[in-house]
């Protein structure tokens, strides 16, 4: 049974509560931010993000899937400030999209999806690694970003390329650069967004997308055809609905 979730009619999210019951759990993610609905907290801070490019540990794509990971046994890439207390080190990013532009992203603002949305996964080095915070309901924090399409992002070019295969080597990729320029953000306690689904995440959620060209989306989508023969475990589509709220605020760190 390990890993014989996914994305498709028989293993994808609705499906996912067979094997993990936590699915309907009371902070479960990721859900639909009604900005009319967040409260603005003067109490939360901006967000302190400081990112050691040399600390980029691999970009690994076997065809159709990938994941990016940091070296994370020093304090040298690290979140700290925002809505959480403490030193939360960077583990790794990833990106959720969709095989058409009308979804991909997994929060929605009031109902909008986006075409994507990356993920930079950090944890509390209050606990002794990543293992050992995932399962800790202050342990994660990972900060959003909403991925809409307008313009030739320059940097994600070598990015997508080394993605893509056309680049060997990516040494000293700095993450802080696919953040946008402005890092107002909502947050609410929730979980990861694929099994094992922990409600172990403080969710960061930016307001400013950051763009894509149509080109840049498709390449993502391209992932998917790389590996020949391969029909399943595509990443295409592997974006989980929002979830219900359950009576949780949601705050805004911008009026
Ligand atoms: C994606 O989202 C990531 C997971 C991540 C979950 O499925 O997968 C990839 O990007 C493809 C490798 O990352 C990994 O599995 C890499 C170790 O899972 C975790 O970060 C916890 C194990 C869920 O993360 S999310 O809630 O931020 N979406
Ligand atoms: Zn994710």
């Amino acid at each position: 049974m390990s890993h014989a979730w996914g994305y498709a009619a028989n293993n994808g999210p609705d499906r996912w509560a067979d094997n993990f019951p936590i699915a309907n759990g009371p902070r479960q993610s990721p859900i639909d931010i009604v900005p009319g609905q967040a409260s603005y907290d003067a109490g939360l801070k901006p967000l302190n993000l400081q990112y050691d490019p040399s600390t980029c540990l691999e970009i690994l794509n076997n065809g159709h899937s990938f994941q990016v990971t940091f070296i994370d046994d020093t304090d040298s890439s690290t979140l700290r400030d925002g809505p959480i207390s403490g030193v939360y080190r960077l583990k790794q990013f990833h990106f959720h999209w969709g095989a058409s532009d009308d979804k991909g992203s997994e929060h929605t603002v009031a109902g909008t999806k986006y075409p994507a949305e990356l993920h930079l996964v950090h944890w509390n080095t209050k606990y002794p690694n990543f293992g050992d915070a995932a399962s800790k309901p202050d342990g994660l924090a990972v900060v959003g970003v909403f991925l809409k399409l307008l313009y030739l992002n320059a940097l994600l070019i070598d990015f997508l390329c080394f993605l893509q295969g056309k680049q060997t080597s990516f040494a000293n990729f700095n993450p802080a650069t696919l953040l946008p320029g402005c890092l107002d953000y909502w947050t609410y306690d929730g979980s990861l967004t694929t099994p094992p689904l922990l409600e172990s995440v403080t969710w960061i959620v930016c307001k400013e997308p950051i763009s894509v060209s149509p080109e840049q989306m498709a390449k993502f989508r391209s992932l998917l055809f790389s590996a020949e023969g391969e029909a399943e475990c595509c990443m295409v589509d592997n974006y989980r609905p929002p979830q219900p709220l359950k009576g949780r605020p949601v705050r805004a760190s911008f009026q």
